[in-house]
């Protein structure tokens, strides 16, 4: 690990409780793995792939709207803050914040290593006078963050949809877990993916030039990398749908025929047709998110949206 991130993680505890989170996912009834696992270093890549893709709206009409009101935004978050990122990713987002924001200190919270160190070492060039931390870690679980032991208004920022990946009842822990670690004088910004209708949802997770299907076939192959499995990629086929009463995207992998995979000692079988359920992405109203934020111990104080009303960026103030 570069001495510009850190990592609290060995290398050897990563792959045993990947190991464990594919063992208990591929036992279930409905065979599932966590989306947190699509962002390796490849994954990463493909996930940025999707960022520039025509069909997948979400990151230009956050950009556009993180542009369009970034004065208003700033004056929310407040100058001079301490600012987090959770699941920051390339930071693009962030450039236009940390111009708009000017914190005190920005820490930048990721799961995928490589993603960060690409990020914070871009960021350092720009940006050579803030106080920049990259920290590779799973945001789900309690971190200690080091720039948030002052006494600077502390400020969340947790863009992307990334929230949606998460169930609403993840999503209320994560907040209320945010909640805690911001303080009373703290806040949020957090992007949030509209409900629209489906077909503009459908073929943001349906790209016709099938890289949204590569990074979800990609979780397969970092298994074959990682944990020494034989799945044969050739045998599973992308699949994502949005299912209207749950108001979410399904992303699942097919299996084309009855097989066997190996990984490490264990052996699953699948049927033809059975599918791995890899990826939620939960879709909000205004007034359901309003609704998760305050149960999650947070108000929405101020919501920005873009020009087409695609998404939402909310900003959300200790309740
Ligand atoms: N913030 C960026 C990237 C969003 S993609 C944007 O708005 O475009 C989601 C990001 O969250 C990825 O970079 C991924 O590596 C990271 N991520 C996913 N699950 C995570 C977890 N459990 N802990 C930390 N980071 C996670
Ligand atoms: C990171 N996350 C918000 C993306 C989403 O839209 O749910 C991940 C993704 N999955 C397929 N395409 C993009």
């Amino acid at each position: 690990m570069s001495p510009e991130v850190a990592d609290s993680r060995s290398e050897l505890d990563l792959i045993d409780s990947f190991l464990q989170d594919v063992v208990a996912g591929l036992s279930l009834p409905q065979k599932a793995l966590p989306p947190k696992y699509f962002y390796d270093a490849p994954g990463s890549k493909l996930f940025e792939k999707i960022c520039r893709l025509p069909e997948y709206y979400l990151t230009r009409a956050e950009l556009s709207l993180t542009r369009k009101n970034l004065s208003s935004i700033a004056r929310f978050a407040g100058k001079g803050c301490d600012l987090l990122e959770y699941g920051s990713g390339e930071s693009v987002k962030t450039r236009l914040l940390l111009r708009g924001v000017r914190p005190s200190a920005y820490v930048a919270v990721d799961i995928s290593p490589a993603a960060l160190l690409g990020a914070v070492r871009k960021l350092s060039r720009a940006f050579p006078k803030l106080s920049i931390t990259g920290l590779a870690g799973d945001f789900s679980r309690p971190l200690k963050i080091p720039a948030f032991e002052g006494r600077r208004r502390r400020v969340v920022y947790f863009p992307g949809s990334t929230i949606g990946n998460l169930s609403p009842q993840e999503a209320q822990a994560f907040l209320r877990m945010t909640r805690g670690q911001v303080g009373p004088r703290g806040a949020m910004l957090v992007g949030v993916d509209l409900k629209k209708d489906a077909t503009v949802l459908h073929a943001a997770y349906n790209d016709s030039r099938g890289v949204t299907a590569a990074f979800n076939l990609n979780l397969l192959a970092r298994i074959n990398r990682e944990l020494g499995g034989d799945f044969d990629l050739r045998a599973w086929r992308h699949y994502a749908f949005y299912n209207a009463p749950l108001g979410r995207i399904e992303m699942h992998l097919v299996s084309l025929k009855k097989q066997v995979v190996d990984i490490a000692l264990h052996r699953f079988t699948l049927a033809a047709g059975e599918t791995i359920h890899t990826e939620n992405s939960y879709k909000y109203s205004m007034e359901e998110f309003r609704a998760l934020a305050a149960l999650g111990g947070f108000a929405a104080r101020k919501v920005w949206t873009d020009r087409k009303g695609l998404f939402a960026l909310f900003g959300l103030e200790a309740a």
